[in-house]
């Protein structure tokens, strides 16, 4: 069946995508599991792009068809974190830097920070070193969270680290990146803490720094 929905996906038949990730919750698969075999079918989708088989159309409606999987992923995982800010694990802020808008995995990340008990303030895509100084002194969070899926946009990543020392709030946060081409040398380039390889290892990152409460 995972072959079928990443063979559906690959194929950009949309339908069918739905109905079977429909069918999967249905009989009870995990969500992270199906999300897991969302990625295998994007990566063959990247590749296609790369070698000049797939083009921007693709790219759309695979970004499409993607929101659509995590849209129906998240009504079966649970109910968002408390708004009561003492009952909470911690505040992260969160946010696609710079010149990159691809959002989706953001999206999940904040979704899975948000459902394990985080309140999540994200700030959406293409967001400017600025904004996310600004987000720190309005929220106060403990942790930043930046994505980038661009290799172009590391340099924004590095930038936005350094705003938030020249601010005088390097000390405040803990800095998690992350995105598909993230690894422990981009994390030292651009000054972060700590990088996670997907939402899972974000939120136990996230919980690990809160004291694991
Ligand atoms: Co774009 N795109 N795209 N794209 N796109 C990539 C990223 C690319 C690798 C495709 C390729 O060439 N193989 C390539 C980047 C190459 C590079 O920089 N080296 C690329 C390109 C080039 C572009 C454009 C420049 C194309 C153009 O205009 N000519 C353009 C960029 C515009 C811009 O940003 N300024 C562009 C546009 C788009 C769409 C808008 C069409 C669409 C995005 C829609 C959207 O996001 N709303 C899109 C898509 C869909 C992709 C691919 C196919 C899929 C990305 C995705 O959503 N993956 C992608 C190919 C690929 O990745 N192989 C590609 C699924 C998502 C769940 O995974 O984001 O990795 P990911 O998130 C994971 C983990 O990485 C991690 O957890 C998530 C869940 O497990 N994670 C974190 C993510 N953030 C984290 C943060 C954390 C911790 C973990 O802590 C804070």
């Amino acid at each position: 069946m995972y072959q079928k929905l990443i063979n559906a996906i690959v194929e950009l038949r949309e339908e069918e995508v739905v109905d079977l990730v429909q069918e999967l919750l249905d009989q009870g698969v995990k969500p992270l599991d199906v999300l897991d075999n969302c990625r295998k079918a994007v990566e063959i989708i990247g590749e296609r792009y790369e070698k000049g088989e797939y083009f921007m159309p693709e790219l759309m409606l695979t970004g499409e068809m993607l929101n659509q999987i995590s849209d129906l992923t998240k009504s079966k995982m649970g109910d968002s974190a408390d708004e009561d800010d003492s009952k909470i694990l911690g505040k992260v802020l969160i946010g696609t830097v710079q010149g990159d808008i691809h959002d989706i995995g953001k999206n999940i990340v904040s979704f899975m920070l948000d459902i394990n008990g985080f309140k999540v303030i994200d700030l959406g895509e293409d967001v400017p070193p600025e904004k996310f100084v600004e987000g720190i002194k309005e929220h106060r969070p403990q942790i930043v969270g930046m994505s980038a899926l661009l290799t172009l946009a590391f340099d924004k990543m590095r930038d936005t680290v350094k705003a938030i020392e020249d601010a005088g709030l390097r000390k405040d946060v803990q800095i998690i990146i992350g995105g598909a081409p993230i690894n422990d040398q981009i994390k030292d380039y651009t000054g972060a803490d700590a990088w996670g390889k997907d939402a899972v290892e974000a939120v136990s990152l996230a919980k690990k720094w809160m004291g694991g409460k």
